[in-house]
């Protein structure tokens, strides 16, 4: 029940803000990432950042939460742990990372139902989102499309708010959407810099794009913000 409350909370809240597109904001100065979310924020639905950041930016977590979330006009911020454990650890990392303010999580399928659902019950605890992550972008990774069912299995059986599936390879995304059904999100990573193109991966299933180097490398980040949520927008129909 907490995760499709979720479902729904994340996506009104895409609606309200009109857009479907997820910013990584994968910058090593937090300068830059401040003023990239304040440039940015209203084009977007969420931003996502790596645990990494708060060391790399000098900052805590909560502080990093509240300062660029702020300046993105409250857009969630997503976290990318990519959590691997057993259940017991994946739980007290997540239960420390929903402490300090991150809206959703993200964690690998590959450890387990078990592991998985350790998460969700951290998130479900607390109005949080856990996003499972069905297959990658990276060139030679090892996903498949017998891992990815089994993967999405996981997602559905531990009771995941949906997953990240890669927008650039489209009939991966294509199966990975067919078996999770329609309530789940899928936010897919790999459109712009990993080739992908946003109009076929909502054509294949995509509900949100998570996008860095295309906007945080463009020479006017505002503006290639502002660009790509009114593609995906046009990509996404009446969905
Ligand atoms: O648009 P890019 O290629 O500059 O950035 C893509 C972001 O998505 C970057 O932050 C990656 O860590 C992330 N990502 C992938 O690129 N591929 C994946 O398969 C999965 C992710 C991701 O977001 O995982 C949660």
């Amino acid at each position: 029940v907490g995760q499709s409350e979720f479902q729904q909370s994340f996506r009104t809240l895409a609606q309200r803000r009109g857009s479907r597109l997820v910013l990584a904001l994968d910058v090593e100065d937090y300068g830059r990432a401040r003023g990239l979310a304040e440039a940015c924020g209203g084009e977007l639905a969420a931003l996502k950042v790596h645990p990494e950041h708060a060391l790399l930016w000098g900052v805590s977590h909560a502080e990093l939460v509240k300062t660029l979330s702020g300046l993105a006009g409250g857009a969630p911020v997503i976290l990318d742990a990519k959590l691997a454990d057993i259940g017991e650890s994946n739980a007290f990392k997540a239960r420390y990372y929903f402490a300090q303010g991150y809206g959703a999580i993200i964690c690998h399928g590959f450890p387990g139902e078990k592991a998985v659902k350790a998460v969700v019950g951290e998130a479900d605890a607390r109005g949080r989102g856990v996003l499972l992550l069905a297959a990658m972008t990276s060139e030679g990774h090892l996903f498949n499309e017998s891992n990815a069912d089994a993967l999405v299995a996981i997602a559905r059986q531990a009771g995941a708010a949906g997953v990240i599936a890669p927008g650039n390879q489209y009939e991966l995304l294509a199966r990975i959407r067919s078996r999770l059904g329609s309530d789940a999100l899928v936010l897919s990573p790999g459109i712009g810099a990993q080739g992908g193109e946003a109009a076929q991966a909502f054509r294949a299933g995509a509900d949100l794009a998570i996008v860095g180097r295309a906007i945080v490398n463009a020479a006017d980040p505002k503006a290639a913000a502002r660009e790509l949520k009114e593609a995906l927008n046009q990509a996404a129909g009446g969905r």
